[in-house]
């Protein structure tokens, strides 16, 4: 190719381009490494000394011209792109706004404060305990010495630390220990929080859940503030007269023992609370005055308490996370 035929050719190539990458291409094509102004420039050796002057002056100006033909044809591209652009994303301001969508509490969490509420207004206080304890909070302090068989039915997860082994609280009754250690009768708290078993899980069972421990102590606590008080808060809780069925039980931490079971709204009798008089052990163990002090511990399932609310018929539903159903509440 000569150079006349070139620079038709080059012009032509430009005139077509309608894009930034196009004339990115023809500029690569004509005057790149590989271009064929290279191509021509190469070719010269053969040519006699005036017809190399000629061509490569030629060449020079050509090269010159094009870059700014070039440059001038990328910026009306630009020029284009941009009130296109602007065309499209006009910003229109009579359109109705998109409205932010806002979550809401957990169900469990609802219950929860719920709970507590009711509880404060019964007097009361809410005290929190480790979720990750050791040994002798969660069993030996709550009269389970090591081989007990309630410890087979209470596995859980056990977690190396340097302060020993420590494991996933199996309930939360080691609370009322912490508690006792450090406060002294007559006093009535709760103590909600999460709770890990070593379960096969089924609707009503989860191998993790949550418990809310109560406990009250004073010089002349008896059962009969234990049922009052667990009947009302029943009664305020689900806004209307429950039925509730106590029977007996077996702790190790509590003598005599009992369990307490609600009735559905079909009918159906479930588990919710295990409760008790406190053991003579666990004054021992939170180092009170032999014989002076009374009163009563229980663990409500929370989880279970949020099933019979809303009548939810499966507990593993509370943690899957699937918003359809969470949004319901
Ligand atoms: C206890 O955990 C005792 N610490 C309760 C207690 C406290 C007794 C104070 C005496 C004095 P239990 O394992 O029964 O007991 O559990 C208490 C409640 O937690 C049950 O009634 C039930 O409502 C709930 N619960 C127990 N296991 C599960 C589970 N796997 N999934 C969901 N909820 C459960």
């Amino acid at each position: 190719m000569d150079i006349n035929q070139l620079k038709k050719e080059a012009r032509q190539k430009l005139k077509k381009a309608s894009n930034l990458k196009e004339i990115e291409k023809v500029e690569q094509e004509i005057l790149g490494k590989k271009g064929a102004l290279r191509d021509i420039l190469k070719s010269l050796s053969d040519k006699s000394l005036a017809q190399r002057k000629k061509i490569g002056q030629d060449a020079n100006v050509f090269k010159q011209n094009f870059t700014k033909e070039l440059k001038k044809k990328k910026a009306v591209l630009k020029e284009q792109h941009w009130s296109r652009k602007k065309k499209e994303e006009k910003l229109d301001l009579t359109q109705p706004g998109q409205k932010l969508k806002t979550g809401h509490l957990h169900p469990l969490t609802q219950v929860l404060r719920e709970t507590e509420d009711i509880f404060k207004s019964l007097g009361f206080g809410v005290v929190e305990g480790p979720e990750v304890d050791n040994e002798y909070y969660n069993f030996d302090a709550l009269n389970i010495p090591a081989g007990h068989p309630s410890r087979d039915e209470w596995d859980t997860l056990w977690v190396k630390s340097k302060e020993g082994d420590k494991l996933l609280r199996t309930h939360t009754s080691p609370v009322q220990i912490h508690f006792m250690e450090n406060n002294k009768p007559p006093f009535r708290i709760i103590a909600p929080g999460r709770v890990y078993r070593h379960e096969d899980t089924n609707k009503s069972h989860g191998f993790q859940f949550y418990q809310i421990e109560g406990l009250m102590i004073g010089e002349d606590i008896s059962v009969a503030n234990f049922k009052a008080l667990i009947q009302e808060f029943f009664n305020q809780f689900f806004g209307r007269s429950v039925e509730m069925r106590m029977r007996t039980g077996y702790f190790p931490f509590t003598e005599p023992s009992f369990e307490i079971d609600i009735k559905s709204k079909d009918g159906e009798w479930l588990e919710l609370v295990g409760a008790g008089m406190v053991h003579p052990h666990l004054y021992k163990s939170a180092g009170y005055e032999e014989r002076k002090w009374q009163g009563f511990a229980f663990g409500i399932g929370l989880d279970r308490l949020t099933m019979l609310k809303y009548g939810i018929d499966d507990l593993r539903l509370l943690y899957n996370s699937d918003l359809r159903f969470i949004k319901q509440f």
